[in-house]
């Protein structure tokens, strides 16, 4: 007989799920992970089984793509209530996956990125006005950086406008979709029956996702009245044939797309550069590595160029250590295309989804020294290349990796370079990291106190 998955001690009935409740998800999964660096363990959610790794070699395994693919687990399912088989939630064999990532690809090269530098240097100028405003204050590093994120993919994709920063509060959009993500979370943490009395969440569920829909409506709409003759996603979407069928997307999957990625062209991005945020505010020779190199590729307040983006070296080893530490796509899934032996003993089934925890695999021994320490220097050149190979996945695997990784690093160094041009900053109340989860994690409550920089410092 086969050995069967090691498990940690759990409840009749709940399972872990009390455990879950008490940790958070990805905490409580960070701390199993710990006990278990090597081979898979599983938890049991009520009456449901999810099966985990966070080591290296199994990694290894299963990012053959000849023999596993991603396969949506429980939570992606629920997404695809609202997010259908856009391209983040489709099943591979599902003939709008490879047409949508034909179509959509040109969006994404080196070219279409240098057409989108100069809306995103806008957004983030305002956001530099915002904190100019705000000097000498405390602002919501994680509400700021929603807006710049997402103001810059509506724009960049959509030739939307949010104007994010024009209002105090945040998007109505944001806050549907807080929630939205929230119940979804809720929907695989917590027994079928605690879900079953929600009723009132479920209404409020609905009205979210009507919210969101309304608002890709308006946006696809509004491009059908007024014709721009750019490529960006929207035109792609709405004009671009498939080069292998010679098919277009139709409106239901349009759709889909938009709203796929108003979401992951935002969220992730907004995380990491507020985890990088407050790893710079405990990191005072980091931080300090970081003003030299911003005053020397961009000094002055000269508008920034792209190729200065390629020479913040030191700002995206720190963007590539946050998302080592707290990667803020936590987890994705993948599944054997047939029964699969794994590290030569685990029998894992045709189909059934395996969780790949890249937040436990990015802390695990037997991939990285001293793991829980902020180390910007693992991403030196050299150092990088003597890696685990499969030991950091922050943007998942192979064909389904995330296609807007580019998109979120540009956008994110010009950001903190721009930002760090401007402003000094300071954590005048001693942060204490807690992390707030929806399907993807943040910092929670993290205020950064911002004065713009005098000529001296
Ligand atoms: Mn992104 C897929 C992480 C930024 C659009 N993204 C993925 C996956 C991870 C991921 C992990 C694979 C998920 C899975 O296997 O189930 N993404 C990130 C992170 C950042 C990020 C950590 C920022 C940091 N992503 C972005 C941005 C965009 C984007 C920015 C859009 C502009 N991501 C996507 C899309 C997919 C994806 C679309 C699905 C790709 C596919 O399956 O074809």
């Amino acid at each position: 007989t086969r050995p069967s998955i090691p498990s940690p001690p759990g409840l009749p009935v709940v399972g872990h799920l009390h455990q879950i409740a008490r940790a958070g998800l990805v905490g409580h999964l960070l701390k199993v992970g710990r006990d278990y660096p090597d081979g898979l363990f599983k938890l049991r959610f009520g009456s449901r089984l999810g099966i985990f790794t966070v080591d290296p070699d199994i990694v290894a395994e299963l990012s053959d793509e000849t023999r596993f693919r991603k396969m949506p687990g429980p939570a992606l399912r629920v997404v695809r209530r609202f997010a259908g088989d856009g391209l983040f939630t489709a099943f591979g064999d599902e003939p709008n996956w490879g047409k949508a990532h034909r179509i959509l690809l040109p969006a994404f090269s080196q070219r279409a990125m240098r057409g989108y530098f100069d809306m995103i240097v806008e957004v983030c100028d305002q956001l530099v006005a915002k904190w100019r405003r705000a000097s000498g204050t405390d602002v919501l590093v994680a509400d700021d950086m929603t807006r710049l994120t997402l103001d810059s993919i509506a724009i960049a994709g959509f030739g939307h406008r949010f104007d994010s920063f024009a209002r105090e509060e945040l998007d109505s959009f944001l806050l549907a979709l807080g929630r939205a993500l929230g119940t979804t979370l809720s929907m695989v943490t917590r027994l079928p029956v605690q879900n079953r009395f929600a009723r009132k969440g479920q209404r409020q569920y609905d009205a979210d996702i009507d919210e969101m829909n309304a608002l890709v409506d308006g946006i696809i709409a509004d491009r059908r009245r007024n014709p721009t003759d750019g490529r960006d996603l929207l035109n792609l979407m709405l004009t671009a044939f498939d080069p292998e069928t010679g098919e277009r997307l139709d409106d239901v999957n349009i759709r889909y797309q938009v709203l796929t990625f108003l979401i992951a062209g935002h969220e992730t991005t907004s995380g990491m550069l507020t985890f990088a945020f407050s790893y710079l505010l405990r990191n005072p020779a980091v931080l300090a590595q970081c003003y030299a190199e911003v005053d020397r590729v961009m000094p002055g307040d000269a508008r920034p160029d792209y190729a200065q983006v390629a020479r913040l070296e030191v700002i995206e080893r720190v963007l590539k250590e946050a998302l080592r530490l707290w990667p803020t796509a936590p987890a994705f899934t993948l599944a054997p295309f047939e029964d699969e032996l794994v590290g030569g003993r685990w029998l894992l089934k045709k189909d059934r989804p395996v969780n790949v925890f890249a937040a436990g695999l990015h802390r695990n021994p037997k991939a990285w020294d001293r793991p829980d320490e902020f180390d910007i220097d693992r991403w030196l050149p050299d150092k990088e290349a003597a890696h685990h190979p499969h030991g950091s996945k922050p943007f998942g695997n192979g064909a389904r990796a995330c296609i807007g990784r580019q998109f979120a690093m540009v956008e994110a160094k010009i950001a903190m370079a721009m930002l760090l041009r401007a402003f000094t900053i300071a954590d005048p109340h001693g942060y204490r990291l807690t992390i707030k989860e929806t399907l993807s994690i943040k910092p929670d409550a993290f205020f950064m106190r911002v004065r713009e920089r005098q000529p001296h410092e």
